[in-house]
Order: C-alpha cells, then sequence, then structure tokens
C-alpha cells in the first residue's frame, strides 16, 4: 500500500502540438515532483505516475494505481488535460471506489466549480500552490480529521454545492522546500527530451526556479502563481544544479520561471556561482527585455547560458499596448542586439489570434520575426485561459465556451472579430517557412548537427515537422 500517488494524466504529443507533434517536448512534471518530495519528507509513502511520458492511457493509468491501492490520489491538470484527469479519476474509482481524489493545478484554480462540475470523479479540489494543502490533506486522511480545517481545498458539499476552506497563504520561503523527487520520475532524466532546437546537450532537465511576475500581461495565467515575486536564492539553485548533474547526469538545464531575470541580485549571484564552480552544465532561460543590460548579460555568458527566450508576442506596437506588455519594439531590438554582442542565442515566443489582431498585424508579426536577427522563434495561437483578464472577457463573450481541450496553444478556439482562423493559421504557417527557409537559418541547423552528432537525428525530426508544417494548406 502507498499513501499518495501522484498522476500526470495522459495528453498525447498530437494532443498538445497538433501537425508540430514531432517537433514538441516532454518534460518532467515539476510541480508533481515536488509535491512528492514534501509528501515524503513529511513520513509517507508516494508514487508519481507519469502517463503522459509512459504513454499510456486513462485505463492504463488507474490499473497502475490501483496497484498501490492508495489512500489518496492526486492528479495535476492544465486546461487541456483536466479531461483526461477526469477520465482517469472515473476509472480509477471503479477500480477503488473508497479512494479519494484531489485535482490542483492551474486549470482547477482558476475555475474550480466548473471544473469538479465537469469532473464528477473528482472529490475535491486544491486551490493554488500545493505544497502545504497537499501534506495537510494527507495528515487529515490518515488521522481522519475534518477536510474543512485544512486550507487550500474546494470540497464538495450537499447536492451542487461547494465548499470552499480558508485561502491557502502562498509560500514566501522557497528554500524551505524539499528538493523536487526527480528520482520518482520515470527513468529520469532519460524518458524527457526538449524540443529538438532547445537543447544543447543531452539529457536535459529543466527547473522552475522562482513563482510569480508583476508583469500586467492581460493573457498571462499567473492563477497559480501570483504577482509576487518569490525565489530559491542563488546558492539553493546552484545546490540543484550540481545534484542534477552530479547524481543524474543532466547536462543541459532550462529554466523555465516565468522570468527568471525577475530579481538581478539572485541573477547575479548565481551566476558568480555558476562561473566559479563550473560544473559543467549550460542552461538557458526566459526573460523579459526590459530587464537585460550588457553588463547583466556578460554575467550571464559567463556562467554558461547560451540562449535566452524573450516574450515578444507581437511586431505591432499596438497589440502589445492592447496586451498590457509594457514592451515597446525598440526595446525588443535592443536587448535582441546586446543579446547577441554577448555571444548568447536568441529565441523569442510570438503569439498570434489576440482579440485585436487583424491581417496587418499579423503581416507586421512576420515582419518583425524576420527583421529580428534571432536564432529561434516558436509563434503559438493565443487561447483564452481562465483566470485571465483577458481569457474571463474573451470567454464571457463566446457562448456555448470553449472545449478544453483543443486549449493547447495551437489552436484558434473563439473568434477575435478581426481574423479569421484560416488567416491566423496562414500567417504561423508562413511565420515558420519563411523563417526556417533562410540561408542563414538552415547552415546553423546543420552545424549544430554537425557539432552533435548524437542529436542530428532529433534535430532532423524537428525540422521535418516544421517544415511539413510550414508547407500544409489550409
Ligand atoms: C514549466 C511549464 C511547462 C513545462 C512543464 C510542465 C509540467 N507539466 O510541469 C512544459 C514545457 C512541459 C509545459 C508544457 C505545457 N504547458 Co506549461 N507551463 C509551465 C510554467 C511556465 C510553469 C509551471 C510550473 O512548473 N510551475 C511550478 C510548479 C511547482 O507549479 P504547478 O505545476 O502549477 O504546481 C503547483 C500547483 O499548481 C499545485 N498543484 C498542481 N498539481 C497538483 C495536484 C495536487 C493533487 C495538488 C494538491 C496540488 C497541485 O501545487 C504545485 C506546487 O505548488 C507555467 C506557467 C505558470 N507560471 O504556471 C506554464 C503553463 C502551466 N503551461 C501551459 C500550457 C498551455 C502548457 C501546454 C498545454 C503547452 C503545450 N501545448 O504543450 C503543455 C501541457 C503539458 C502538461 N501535460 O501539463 C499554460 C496552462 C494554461 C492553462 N490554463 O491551461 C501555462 C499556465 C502557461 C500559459 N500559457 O499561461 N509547461
Ligand atoms: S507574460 Fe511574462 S512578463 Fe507578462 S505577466 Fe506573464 S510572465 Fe510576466
Amino acid at each position: 500500500m502507498t499513501d499518495v500517488v501522484l498522476v500526470n494524466p495522459p495528453v498525447s504529443a498530437r494532443e498538445r502540438y497538433g501537425d508540430l507533434a514531432e517537433g514538441g517536448s516532454r518534460l518532467p512534471p515539476i510541480g508533481l515532483a515536488l509535491l512528492a518530495a514534501v509528501v515524503r519528507e513529511a513520513g509517507y509513502s508516494v508514487r508519481v505516475l507519469d502517463a503522459e511520458a509512459l504513454g499510456i492511457d486513462a485505463a492504463a493509468t488507474a490499473l497502475f494505481v490501483a496497484e498501490s491501492e492508495p489512500m489518496l490520489v492526486g492528479l495535476t491538470c492544465v486546461t487541456m488535460s483536466a479531461f483526461s484527469a477526469g477520465q482517469v479519476a472515473a476509472e480509477v474509482k471503479s477500480l477503488l471506489p473508497d479512494v479519494t481524489i484531489a485535482l490542483g493545478g492551474v486549470h482547477v484554480t482558476a475555475l474550480p466549480e466548473e471544473t469538479l462540475r465537469a469532473l464528477p470523479a473528482v472529490d475535491l479540489a486544491a486551490l493554488g500552490e500545493g505544497e502545504g494543502t497537499l501534506r495537510e490533506l494527507v495528515a487529515a486522511l490518515k488521522n481522519g480529521s475534518q477536510l474543512e480545517a485544512v486550507a487550500g481545498l474546494m470540497l464538495r458539499g450537499d447536492g451542487d454545492e461547494f465548499v470552499r476552506t480558508p485561502v491557502r497563504a502562498m509560500l514566501d520561503d522557497l528554500d524551505s522546500l524539499p528538493m523536487p523527487a526527480w528520482d520518482l520520475l520515470p527513468d529520469f532524466p532519460h524518458r524527457y527530451r526538449p524540443a529538438p532546437n532547445a537543447f544543447r546537450a543531452l539529457p536535459s532537465a529543466s527547473l522552475v526556479t522562482s513563482r510569480g511576475c508583476p508583469g500586467r500581461c492581460t493573457f498571462c495565467d499567473r492563477s497559480v502563481s501570483g504577482r509576487r515575486v518569490r525565489a530559491y536564492s542563488a546558492q539553493y539553485l546552484m545546490r540543484m544544479v550540481r545534484v542534477l548533474h552530479e547524481e543524474y547526469g543532466v547536462r543541459d538545464i532550462i529554466f523555465h520561471d516565468d522570468n527568471f531575470v525577475a530579481s538581478r541580485s539572485r541573477l547575479l549571484e548565481f551566476c558568480d556561482l555558476m562561473a566559479e564552480e563550473a560544473p559543467g552544465v549550460s542552461w538557458w532561460c526566459t526573460a523579459r527585455v526590459d530587464l537585460v543590460t550588457p553588463e547583466v548579460l556578460a554575467a550571464m555568458k559567463r556562467a554558461g547560458c547560451w540562449q535566452i527566450a524573450y516574450g515578444v508576442e507581437s511586431g505591432s506596437q499596438e497589440i502589445l499596448d492592447s496586451l498590457c506588455k509594457g514592451i515597446t519594439l525598440d526595446g525588443i531590438r535592443q536587448a535582441i542586439r546586446w543579446t547577441r554582442e554577448a555571444g548568447i542565442g536568441t529565441r523569442a515566443y510570438f503569439m498570434v489570434g489576440v482579440p485585436d489582431d487583424t491581417p496587418e498585424t499579423l503581416r507586421a508579426s512576420i515582419d518583425f520575426l524576420l527583421e529580428l536577427p534571432l536564432d529561434d522563434f516558436h509563434m503559438t495561437v493565443y487561447t483564452p485561459y481562465a483566470g485571465t483578464p483577458l481569457g474571463d472577457r474573451v470567454l464571457s463573450e463566446t457562448p456555448g465556451g470553449i472545449d478544453w481541450r483543443r486549449c493547447g496553444d495551437w489552436e484558434l478556439v473563439y473568434s477575435p472579430g478581426g481574423v479569421t482562423a484560416a488567416e491566423v493559421t496562414g500567417a504561423q504557417r508562413e511565420a515558420f517557412r519563411r523563417f526556417y527557409a533562410r540561408p542563414r537559418v538552415i547552415g546553423r541547423y546543420l552545424a549544430r548537427m554537425l557539432r552533435r552528432p548524437d542529436s542530428a537525428l532529433v534535430l532532423l525530426g524537428g525540422l521535418r515537422a516544421w517544415v511539413r508544417f510550414a508547407l500544409k494548406r489550409g
């Protein structure tokens, strides 16, 4: 018997990336690895079942869960995996009718009642950050005490009623957390792999080392992480890097924080430690264009940073302003130039199909993408997520709602008004076609394949997916 089984529900690469499946990633469920470590530290037994990584369906997932005869099953989900989580819950309940099933993550945090209504086999929802909530929930179930006393839950009441327990305070001191339980993930790190253009060496791992971002971007989902920045200290971060490298052989790390450079003093301290200790690990991260300077970039380069991904979103200043992004096209140009001058690769995230987009703003984004001296890019489709200011507005104006399963950032799931779905997809395909068909970009890919013959096949697979996507009609 195991006290707790934590489950990442099954979602296929096809469901996540559509036509770009071969160019996608499979990365560890960071939240679950952390929750597992917290449960273990509190003295309970715990397993993690990453059905997405194992490639098993809901029925097989439930069979594995049932083998452990758990007291509590904890499922995580984003919007697109909510129904899959519900399916796993239903299958588990058919095998273990008395087990308690909890659901956590950004989606259920933003839409607790709707989600519990849609997924009847789930007993309760954990809202917001889950470490303290899960620890207390397991203890309460073990002791048979009242769940109403556990902060951060949404419980089922009588009939169609729900009972919300007190709000769970956000964690201030991330250093108080144990290290993620990487040992409980299936064949970590080898079963996991970033997108073909998102690693310099394998095996690679990803980390989220801070929570929260003070930015005001109206499309951004911070249902769990909030606006207040809280971060692991540079020393703790360094310890994580060392453990990943020395115990798991990790050679490249992605810092998937909302905004890794949010705290400059921590960033500089971490860069100094990395440069001093030179643990033989390269890394890349996300950043806002208005938070980097030549000095910061030079320190990052010395510390082994090989790429920075900037949220550029659009080539139209009007669209950037309408999204409250708080950056300018010139600011983007400057950050990309400085990053290149520092010897660090540049990657930009664009988003098409936002409510104010028109054929002209889509054109402006493609022109801007091709103007910037970028090494890589990513162009997703705007998806209205509940809990974000823009998403809530769009959802309230969309009669009949939106199918959660389609909310993976690759498909237009609502009507923006100024552009059609075909125009949005057309812009995306044109961007991929024109970006990758340039001799400079092809040459860089060939050079990467020669430098890293061990990952040449992965890169080729990615290139094939992008070319097929770019050339597809409709
Ligand atoms: C890192 C990251 C990834 C990584 C790793 C994802 C992972 N499964 O861990 C990768 C790159 C693989 C990824 C993939 C995707 N992502 Co992502 N990702 C993030 C990011 C930047 C940070 C998430 C994170 O790890 N945070 C740190 C951990 C500790 O927090 P957490 O996972 O939320 O878990 C905490 C709580 O939610 C809670 N909790 C969670 N589950 C449970 C379960 C129980 C039982 C309990 C008690 C508590 C609990 O406790 C945890 C600890 O506090 C967020 C943005 C954000 N700030 O949230 C987007 C985000 C979650 N991703 C998003 C999306 C859309 C996706 C994809 C669908 C994209 C795609 N098409 O592939 C996939 C979905 C993959 C999947 N099956 O989950 C959206 C989700 C929006 C939504 N409402 O659906 C976000 C919010 C970004 C955005 N667009 O705004 N993602
Ligand atoms: S998009 Fe980036 S900068 Fe804007 S609020 Fe979200 S994390 Fe912060």
